[in-house]
């Protein structure tokens, strides 16, 4: 089934080319098209019972560790079974062809990596690395098939996923070069996103206050919709390769 083709405003192919700055921030939609179910869809099985926004935070951690571990562990092995799609490859051939391009994700997937992305900020973690939640220890290995959650070899700690759960500052690296990225690009992508969650749905207003374009290509309207200059709507996976194609191609 092809894609629907996508019309997009000659203005804004011109000024594409005409960038040196571009930033994307991206979102859980980015990858829904590779089979990872977004923050807003239900979740299934086991995990239906739970909120997504609940089982990420720290209060749940404490309440029950073994449960949050368990969910991680799930999301893992379901990252662990697919790919990157053709939205994520595509984003990679802009970083190619642009000058300066900066890769905002709140995705925890690794999939922009994946499909071979190199400037990319990850500003809620990344679900393949494993800490100690006391010492902040890292470690690369750790069974998972036991009665209860891992121990950190260093301070008996408790192990946890290095994500940003709420209620938690994001990583200040990350947050503080988004921010900067997003202040002096020329144009702002907002892919897949519902641009709900903080401090990450303020970077595109960030970018529109420092006089930056803002784009949005998403499957639906977000709050960001009636402040975007350019609104495409639809499956990132289908827009963004026809995107490269018409600008870089
Ligand atoms: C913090 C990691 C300091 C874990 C995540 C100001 C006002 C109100 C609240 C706050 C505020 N400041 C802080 C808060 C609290 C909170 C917050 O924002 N709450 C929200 C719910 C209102 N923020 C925090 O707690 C942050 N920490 O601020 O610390 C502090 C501390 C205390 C008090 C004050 C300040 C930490 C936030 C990070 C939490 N961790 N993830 C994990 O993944 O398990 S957030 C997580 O949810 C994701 O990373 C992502 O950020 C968010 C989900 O949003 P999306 O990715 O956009 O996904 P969603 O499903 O919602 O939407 C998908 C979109 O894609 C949809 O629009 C859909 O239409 C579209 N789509 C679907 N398919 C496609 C598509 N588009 C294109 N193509 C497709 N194929
Ligand atoms: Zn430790």
């Amino acid at each position: 089934m092809s894609d629907r083709p996508i019309e997009l405003p000659l203005e804004l192919v011109s000024l594409l080319r005409a960038s040196p700055r571009l930033v994307a921030l991206t979102g859980a939609g980015v990858s829904q098209e590779s089979g990872l179910r977004t923050f807003r869809d239900a979740q299934t099985g086991l995990w239906a019972q739970y909120k997504p926004t609940e089982l990420a935070s720290p209060e749940a951690f404490q309440r029950d560790p073994k449960l949050v571990w368990d969910w991680y562990a799930w999301r893992r092995e379901a990252v662990k079974g697919v790919r990157p799609n053709r939205g994520h490859y595509a984003l990679v051939e802009i970083e190619k062809r642009v000058s300066h391009f900066t890769l905002i994700t709140q995705n925890v997937d690794n999939l922009h990596r994946f499909a071979g992305s190199q400037n990319v900020l990850e500003l809620h973690g990344n679900i393949q690395r494993v800490r100690c939640a006391d010492c902040y220890t890292f470690t690369e290995t750790w069974d998972d098939d036991s009665e209860s959650v891992p121990r950190c070899k260093v301070c008996d700690g408790l192990l946890r996923p290095d994500v940003v759960w709420f209620g938690e500052s994001l990583p200040r690296d990350q947050l503080e070069a988004a921010v900067t990225a997003a202040r002096s690009c020329d144009v702002f992508f907002s892919i897949g996103t519902s641009g709900v969650v903080q401090p990450a749905a303020s970077l595109a207003f960030a970018a529109r206050n420092r006089g930056a374009v803002v784009v949005e290509i998403n499957a639906e309207p977000t709050p960001l919709t009636p402040k975007a200059d350019y609104v495409v709507q639809g499956k990132s996976g289908e827009i963004l390769p026809q995107l490269v194609e018409a600008v870089w191609g």
